[in-house]
């Protein structure tokens, strides 16, 4: 009895379960039942145990539980916690905004180039500002790939550099005019006092500064990354955790496709 939009869901397994009514399950559809891990800047002890419970109900949890806790360092006690949840979701009214793409590998993208725009796509990509993770792009440009995606230094039809961390935008803006890039592409791992979003807002608008930003696809990628938050903040498009170099190369053949036609 799977929904149209939904190819399995769990009224597969449960006929009357209601979508527009949905909450965790732990034993049985809808109990409610959530674990949940935090720390708190206590003493290891009962009070800290009780203060983990009062917390819990304050997040709307019935019945807390404290089913492990540690002291972390003195003064710091984690907690591993059961709960009940008291809120529910409609599911059906969730949309999320996504990239808009056909996902192709590697192969059918440069076809899909050659076909389409007839020359090779020049992109770089960074990891700015103060980021020192070089994984997330790596992964996405790296001529060896990542979980069994090529990036796109392999591909035939994209002329990739990577300038790897701690990169200045200053830095990335002049080797986008050296190069004629057509695409940017930019990643942030560490979000800590929203340091990833002064990085890319100041991208965006040193581009602007620069005439450039209309010139270029600008996308970002980083593991609390969204395609609604890289929007909000000026850019084409975000990819979070799991992408691969297949989503944004796919992406950037048919945008640069696109433009072309407009
Ligand atoms: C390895 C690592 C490091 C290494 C990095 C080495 C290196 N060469 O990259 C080192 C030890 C240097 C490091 C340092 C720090 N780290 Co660190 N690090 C990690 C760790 C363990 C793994 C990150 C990783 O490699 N993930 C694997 C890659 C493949 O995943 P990804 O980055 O998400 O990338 C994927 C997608 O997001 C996406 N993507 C990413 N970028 C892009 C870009 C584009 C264009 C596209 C399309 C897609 C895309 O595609 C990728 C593939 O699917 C994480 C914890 C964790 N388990 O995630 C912490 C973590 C990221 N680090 C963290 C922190 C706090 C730090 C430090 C500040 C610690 C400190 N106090 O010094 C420093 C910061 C240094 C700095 N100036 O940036 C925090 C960040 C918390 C936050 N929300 O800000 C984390 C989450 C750990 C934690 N739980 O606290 N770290």
């Amino acid at each position: 009895m799977s929904s149209g939009l939904y190819s399995t869901d769990a009224r597969d397994f449960d006929t009357n379960l209601d979508l527009t009514k949905i909450r965790p399950y732990g034993d049985t559809m809808n109990d409610g039942k959530t674990q949940m891990s935090f720390t708190l800047p206590v003493q290891v002890g009962e009070e800290a145990i009780e203060a983990a419970k009062q917390l819990m109900k304050k997040m709307g949890f019935e019945n807390p539980q404290v089913v492990f806790y540690k002291e972390l360092t003195e003064g710091f006690t984690f907690f591993n916690c059961y709960g009940t949840c008291t809120h529910q979701i409609d599911f059906t009214q969730i949309y999320v905004p996504k990239v808009e793409s056909t996902v192709m590998d590697m192969h059918e993208c440069d076809e899909y180039i050659k076909e389409n725009l007839g020359r090779k796509i020049i992109v770089i990509g960074a990891s700015t500002g103060t980021d020192a993770h070089t994984v997330g792009i790596d992964a996405i440009m790296n001529m060896k790939g990542y979980a069994g995606h090529y990036g796109l230094e392999r591909y035939e039809m994209f002329d990739a550099l990577n300038m790897g961390s701690q990169v200045a935008n200053e830095e990335f803006i002049a080797k986008a005019l050296e190069l004629k890039a057509d695409a940017l592409l930019v990643s942030q791992t560490v979000t800590q006092k929203d340091i990833h979003i002064q990085n890319l807002v100041e991208l965006v608008e040193m581009l602007e500064g620069e005439n450039l930003r209309d010139k270029v696809i600008l996308c970002c990628g980083g593991p609390r990354i969204s395609h609604e938050l890289a929007k909000e903040l000026g850019y084409d498009a975000g990819f979070g955790m799991n992408s691969f170099a297949d989503n944004v190369a796919s992406y950037l053949a048919e945008e640069m496709t696109r433009r072309k036609k407009v």
